[in-house]
């Protein structure tokens, strides 16, 4: 049988992410180095050793960033209480949170309003629900294992809701709503979907090829939750193997041991090279036939933080704005 790819798209880099890159590329060229970034500005090692290479700093928190100096919240997003502490050490601000991941902040700090219990699902550390959670520490619970759906307690079973992490798989989050919803069953779901279109799109697109494959190789960091959830939906969808690697130079060549089909796919904060040096490494090895399987077409973008484009603008610049 002749050796193949199939290549899921969409793939890669969301509008979020995009967002966020292109955000810390103009305050670079704007502003000048150095760029101070809190957290990775989205979870990629190739993306953030780029843009430190450009003269970005990455830190872990605001108190790192010298005082009056600029620093670009990441994608995940922030607590109010770290714009607290960036206005304490008046920093200049660039907020590059997707805004969908804003949405989900709106949602909690509503239903916080009307004193609902919240039941956030997401993963316990991650920088997304830490922000998310910061809007109201009150009202919040996070939900990550089976233990803590079976364990949450709330105040009034009639007023409570949940919502997520952007970056979760579907089908894991049903299952861990549908436990809740045993408990409580007068539980509220989100007024729209908190997994955004770009983490359920690669989700569909990798589960409408897993099935072909013997092997699915998904391209992205191992702190990124979108990328992480790939590969379990790869095996979940019935890949007979699915590996998580930053660059094609760390993939394990016995793992192409027996395979005829080779699935290819990549998170949410990969750029497309990656994918592109995958292919080229895997058509050295005989693999050079490439099919596409398309599940959608995606045409979302967002326009870049407001604090940018007013300096965009006051330089002239927004022109040269993608
Ligand atoms: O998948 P996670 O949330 O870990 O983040 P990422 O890999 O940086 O992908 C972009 C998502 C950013 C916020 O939703
Ligand atoms: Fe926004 Fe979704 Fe991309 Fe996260 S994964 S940055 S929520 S579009």
């Amino acid at each position: 049988m002749t050796k193949r790819v199939l290549l899921a798209k969409p793939r890669g880099y969301c509008a979020g992410v995009d967002r966020a890159v292109v955000t810390v590329e103009k305050a670079l060229e704007t502003y000048g180095a150095p760029v101070y970034v809190r957290k990775e500005i989205v979870h990629n090692k190739h993306v953030v050793e780029t843009l430190t290479e450009r003269g970005a700093i990455f830190v872990d928190e605001a108190d790192e960033v010298p005082e009056g100096a600029l620093v670009v919240f990441s994608a995940h997003g922030v607590s109010p209480a770290v714009h607290d502490q960036a206005a304490a050490r008046q920093l200049r601000t660039i907020d590059a949170t997707c805004p969908l991941v804003t949405k989900v902040h709106q949602e909690a700090k509503r239903f916080a309003r009307d004193d609902y219990d919240i039941l956030l699902i997401g993963h316990e550390g991650h920088e997304e629900v830490e922000g998310t959670a910061g809007e109201a520490p009150e009202h919040v619970q996070l939900v990550d294992t089976a233990e803590d759906a079976a364990n949450v307690t709330v105040r009034d079973p009639s007023k409570v809701v949940w919502l997520s992490q952007t970056t979760l798989s579907v089908d894991e989050t049903m299952v861990r709503v549908n436990q809740l919803k045993s408990r409580f069953p007068e539980l509220q779901n989100p007024p729209s979907d908190d997994i955004c279109y770009a983490t359920q799109n690669r989700q569909v697109a990798v589960k409408a090829m897993a099935p072909e494959c013997d092997l699915v190789l998904v391209v992205g960091s191992q702190n990124s939750s979108n990328s992480k959830r790939l590969v379990e939906v790869a095996l979940q969808a019935g890949a007979r193997a699915s590996y998580l690697v930053d660059y094609a130079r760390e993939v394990d060549e016995t793992w192409l041991d027996g395979v005829v089909t080779v699935g290819v796919t990549s998170g949410a904060s990969v750029p497309d090279i990656l994918v592109m040096d995958l292919l080229s490494w895997l058509a050295d090895r005989g693999f050079a036939d490439v099919q596409e399987v398309t599940t959608a077409n995606e045409k979302v973008s967002f326009a870049l933080p407001r604090e940018l484009r007013k300096a965009l603008k006051d330089n002239d610049l927004l022109g040269s704005v993608r």
